[in-house]
């Protein structure tokens, strides 16, 4: 018969306890921290984490890939066009060719092999977490980490303080309302950083500009996504995905030129 190891209940706290403090104590200080675990802050810790830089991602909910999971009206299809088809190859994502460089992907599985390779790339995804205000710091002023608590006592309306994060770079991957950059704005107004939201549907024009305008937003802070169209008053595109995952590639790209210099 098989056999089972015994393990007491009061073990399994115990692991569990120790290794996340462990986790926890190594993700204070990070050289990136990307906040919302969608398809441009995935794809943009794979980028980073596989240049070796220390990253990690913070994501409200307990799951993966932000607003892929709901395809378009929930449909369970989402397209992608050249040369992004490139990032998806490279991560082992299958692409159904619909046309010359238009490609159909199934939403479960880009959600899950995005996730899979920013961890196998060394990336740490730590779910379950809100991101709700920054650390700044003067001469010269910039951005330098996050606070974040927990999504459930957030959402338990508890008053508790947050913990803080310290980082080289914070990437806004939040999505529509590039929630980080909002706050930066609003209680650090020498950052000088104006918000005037996103534009109604012109997809081919959205997905061009989304990647162009990828980048910083003030020093310390970068955005990503769908961050990008809200912070820079660009145009949406709807259920097409190109643009996500070149602007995660493109804002590791910055990070890494700038981290270097
Ligand atoms: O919205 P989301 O998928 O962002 P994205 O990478 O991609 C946008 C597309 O999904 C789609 C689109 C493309 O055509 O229009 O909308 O720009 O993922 C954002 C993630 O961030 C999490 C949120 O739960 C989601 O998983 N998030 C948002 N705010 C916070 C956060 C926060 N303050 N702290 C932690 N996570």
């Amino acid at each position: 018969s098989i056999q089972i190891k015994s393990v007491e209940e009061s073990k399994i706290s115990k692991y569990i306890i120790e290794y996340t403090m462990k986790d926890w104590l190594n993700i204070i200080e990070n050289d990136v921290v990307i906040v919302g675990a969608g398809p441009s802050g995935m794809a943009a810790a794979y980028y980073l984490a596989k240049a070796g830089l220390k990253t990690v991602v913070f994501e409200r909910r307990l799951s993966f890939g932000g607003g892929i999971g709901g395809g378009a009206m929930l449909f369970h299809k989402i397209v992608i066009e050249s040369p992004a088809d490139e990032i998806l190859r490279e991560m082992g994502i299958n692409l159904v060719k619909a046309e010359e460089g238009v490609y159909i992907v199934d939403t479960a599985e880009f959600m899950a092999k995005l996730a899979s390779s920013a961890i196998s790339a060394g990336a740490k995804i730590i779910h379950g977490i809100t991101v709700d205000d920054v650390i700044f710091r003067e001469n010269p002023l910039r951005v330098a980490g996050v606070a974040v608590e927990w999504t459930a006592t957030q959402m338990a309306g508890l008053h508790v303080d947050p913990i803080f994060i310290s980082a080289k770079a914070v990437v806004d991957a939040t999505g529509h309302d590039a929630e980080v950059i909002s706050v930066a704005s609003r209680k650090i107004p020498d950052l000088g950083i104006v918000i005037p939201g996103e534009r109604s549907a012109y997809s081919e024009l959205a997905e061009k500009l989304t990647v162009e305008n990828t980048g910083m937003v003030a020093p310390g802070l970068y955005a990503a996504g769908m961050a990008v169209t809200e912070v820079k008053n660009l145009p949406r595109m709807g259920p097409i995905f190109g643009a996500m995952v070149l602007s995660g590639k493109k804002v590791a790209e910055d990070i890494i030129r700038d981290l270097r210099n």
